[in-house]
């Protein structure tokens, strides 16, 4: 799968790149990210970007001809999207990241100041994606949580060691809590169960930890996972 994310500022994601899972997925071919700088698209001699908003108010708009030339400097795979990050998008979901997973290629338009000009969004974004609802002074850290969180739904880009099928959300459910080496710490001790090589039983304890944790911190979670398992009875 391919990501190409246009922004002002590349640099940031250099250290993304190369790290830990995303890294190796990187080195291993099973993602590739191209991050274009809109600002070499530029024909302004002063290569300038943006200009104040028309109407007026404070900071400065993203100006269609950089964005516009930076996106089509590179054609977009048959099966691909162009997304924007912005608090005025839908939410993105565990469900919305595995739908995402399935593109051949997102190309991810990063803003920055007061936003890009409308007509920008209106002639060449598919869709707008929000993070959450606060506001950021770039796109760029949303866009990383977008590429980091669909890249470990590609095949291969988690190793068995750093599987999702049991994590939070994979079932619909909170995960259970986990425990490692030493097994008392500071008179902190292990739940004996962990303990006791019944995996049967581990199983059980796991499911029934979720459960409590998911009705307590996530009762709209826990709901929707009851009238599931109802559904599929009948
Ligand atoms: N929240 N979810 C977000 C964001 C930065 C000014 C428009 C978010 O996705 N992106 O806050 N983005 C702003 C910065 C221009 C985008």
């Amino acid at each position: 799968m391919k990501f190409r994310i246009l922004t002002l500022f590349p640099e940031m994601f250099d250290g993304f790149l190369s790290t830990s899972i995303i890294g190796r997925a990187v080195a291993q071919n099973h993602i590739k990210i191209e991050c274009d700088n809109i600002r070499e698209y530029s024909e302004n001699r002063h290569k300038k970007v943006d200009d104040a908003p028309f109407g007026g108010g404070a900071g400065m708009v993203m100006m269609v001809q950089p964005l516009k030339d930076a996106l089509q400097a590179k054609p977009i795979a048959p099966k691909g999207k162009v997304i924007y990050m912005s608090p005025l998008g839908s939410r993105l979901t565990h469900d919305k990241v595995v739908d995402l997973s399935q593109y051949d290629e997102l190309v991810i338009v990063c803003g920055h100041y007061e936003g890009i000009d409308q007509r920008f969004i209106d002639r060449y974004v598919d869709e707008e994606i929000s993070i959450g609802d606060f506001v950021l002074t770039g796109g760029e850290l949303a866009a990383m949580v977008l590429v980091d969180s669909v890249s470990r739904m590609v095949t291969h880009v988690l190793s068995n060691d750093d599987s999702a099928s049991d994590e939070s959300f994979a079932n619909g459910l909170l995960e259970y809590p986990q425990y490692t080496r030493p097994a008392s710490y500071d008179g902190d001790v292990v739940p004996d169960v962990l303990i006791s090589g019944n995996h049967a039983k581990i199983e059980k304890w796991r499911l029934d930890q979720s459960l409590a944790l998911t009705k307590l911190r996530r009762p709209d979670l826990y709901e929707a996972y009851m009238q599931k398992k109802v559904d599929k009875k009948l």
